[in-house]
């Protein structure tokens, strides 16, 4: 059997010769765009395959180390199974060094070689000594891409490097693949990159696009330029996608298989650890998870516990790697794993620490209420059954994102333009919820699963009070939102309460 497939991503402070190296090593310049080439930086992710002595054959991504692009250092380096952080000789370990080893070690990327660079300008000494302390268990190697010198050695000590990689245990999970490109090819539509997660994806395959949850459906595959039947687990691959418009997908969404439970969450429960100060209760944070990333809120659950308050739905499942950036001024503070990736909203208690800490330790746990949540499934399951939707104008588009940007508060409908809303609801974007009051689906949907949630934790029922506060909204669109969903028959109105209905009368 050959080998499994790796991708070795760079890693390291601005200017401190990834790019170059890279083209040392495989005569690919990953810098294409115009704004690269003029400011002699990189910006955007590149994309280049490195043979080794052996023949094996890694996918590379260059990051860009400009303090300014950590996010995006972040979206490349989620992919990746082994690193290659650079050192200038001239300049030693800087911020974005350790700022870089921090992602790395969030994201659970434990192997790799560190290049100690530009060695035909400094003597490597010093260098090679900060990087024994910064990455003890990584080989350091001093070359120059100017000279060619140490590139030899750089390439055996890539070669041990991959062969300690254990595979990944969750290549065998259903198909995932976190976008962080997208572009279209004449005749042939869009195509969107990244790295398989888990699972395959081939030629007619039926994906959902998350966390919108469109479906399409898949014209090729491509893994390096060369079209192939199905791409495995850790390959690199392009996917061309019909029925997509390029607006419609962008790095951060992920394509999943259709047939899954992978959806779209508001809250985490995650084990975390930081490099130095422990945040407070309630501080504001960034998290990246995959290509995508979103403001939260920190709930202190005890121990190395968190939940993840999400002001915007990441994918996640349970045991993928978060990182956790201060959002200002901006810095990567620590990062740690999914335990639960779709718990109620909860403080602190007894057992909701057993519970993570048995989560944490590999064990197998019933989730709270079993027939809850599987009328929670079966009802998204429902959702994304919905006919394809057809293709909408930019102006359409633009009314959408105004929309589903809107949360729960919704601007009223006499703002919009009823032509544009007629179009999205016949599309299935929009949904009447009453008269006067548009919403958009993926807010909807968020809603009932916290309607669902809120009702789980309060024997089975919701007040327009408790919903109110959940929401963070007013009393007129909380009693809409109620009305909707008592109409929808998620919920029955029994005077003052809501009363969350079983799964099997729906
Ligand atoms: N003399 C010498 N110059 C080098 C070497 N490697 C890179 N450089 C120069 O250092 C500058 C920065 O190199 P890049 O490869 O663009 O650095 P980078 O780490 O990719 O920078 P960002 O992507 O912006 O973070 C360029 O002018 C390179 O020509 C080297 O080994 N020797
Ligand atoms: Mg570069």
């Amino acid at each position: 059997m050959s080998p499994r497939p790796l991708t070795l991503g760079t890693a390291g402070h601005i200017d401190h010769g990834k790019t170059a190296l890279i083209r040392a090593l495989t005569g690919v310049d990953t810098d294409r765009l115009p704004e690269e080439r003029a400011r002699g930086i990189s910006i955007e992710l590149g994309y280049a395959q490195l043979e080794l002595p052996s023949g094996r054959r890694l996918s590379l991504i260059d990051v860009p180390g400009h303090e300014r692009f950590v996010r995006t250092m972040v979206a490349g380096a989620t992919g990746i199974d082994l690193y290659l952080m650079t050192i200038a000789a001239d300049d030693g370990v800087m911020p974005q060094t350790r700022e870089h080893a921090v992602v790395l070690r969030a994201l659970g990327i434990e192997t790799g070689v560190v290049a100690v660079t530009k060695t035909d300008l400094a003597d490597p000494e010093l260098a090679l000594l900060e990087a024994s302390e910064l990455l003890p268990e990584a080989d350091a190697v001093a070359v120059s891409a100017r000279t060619g010198a140490g590139l030899d050695q750089l390439r055996e000590a890539l070669e041990r490097a991959a062969a300690r990689i254990h595979s990944r245990a969750e290549a065998s999970g259903p198909a995932r693949l976190h976008v962080d490109r997208v572009f279209t090819i004449r005749g042939a539509g869009t195509v969107v990159t990244g790295t398989l997660w888990s699972g395959e994806i081939g030629r007619g395959d039926e994906l959902l696009i998350l966390p919108h949850g469109r479906r399409a459906r898949v014209r090729g595959v491509q893994v390096h330029d060369q079209p192939v039947d199905r791409a495995a687990a850790g390959q690199r691959v392009a996917v061309n996608l019909v029925g997509v418009a390029r607006g419609e997908v962008a790095r951060g969404d992920v394509l999943a298989a259709a047939d899954t439970e992978i959806r779209p969450a508001y809250l985490v429960d995650a084990e975390l650890e930081f490099v130095g100060r422990e945040p407070e209760h309630g501080d504001r944070v960034q998290v990246h998870h995959g290509t995508r990333e979103t403001p939260a809120r920190l709930a202190w659950l005890g121990g190395p516990y968190w939940q993840l308050r999400l002001e915007q739905p990441l994918v996640p499942l349970e045991g993928d790697r978060l990182v956790i950036r201060q959002i200002a001024p901006p810095d990567t503070v620590g990062g740690g794993r999914v335990l639960d990736a779709h718990p109620r909203k909860h403080g602190p208690s007894t057992a909701v620490l057993t519970r993570l800490q048995r989560l944490s330790a590999g064990d197998v746990v019933e989730p709270a209420d079993e027939r809850l949540r599987e009328a929670r499934v079966s009802r998204l399951a429902a959702g994304a059954r919905r006919p394809e939707p057809r293709p909408l104008g930019p102006s359409v588009l633009a009314l959408e994102r105004r929309l589903r940007d809107a949360g729960v508060e919704p601007p009223l409908d006499a703002e919009l333009d009823q032509g544009d809303l007629a179009a999205l609801r016949d599309a299935g974007r929009a949904v009447r919820v009453s008269q006067n009051l548009h919403y958009h689906r993926d807010v909807l949907a968020t809603v009932e699963q916290r309607i669902v949630e809120l009702a789980s934790g309060n024997g089975g029922q919701v007040t327009l009070a408790q919903l109110r506060d959940e929401l963070k909204t007013s009393r007129k669109f909380a009693q809409a939102l109620l009305e909707h969903f008592d109409s929808e028959r998620l919920l029955l109105r029994r005077g003052d309460v809501h009363v969350l209905r079983g799964g099997r009368e729906r």
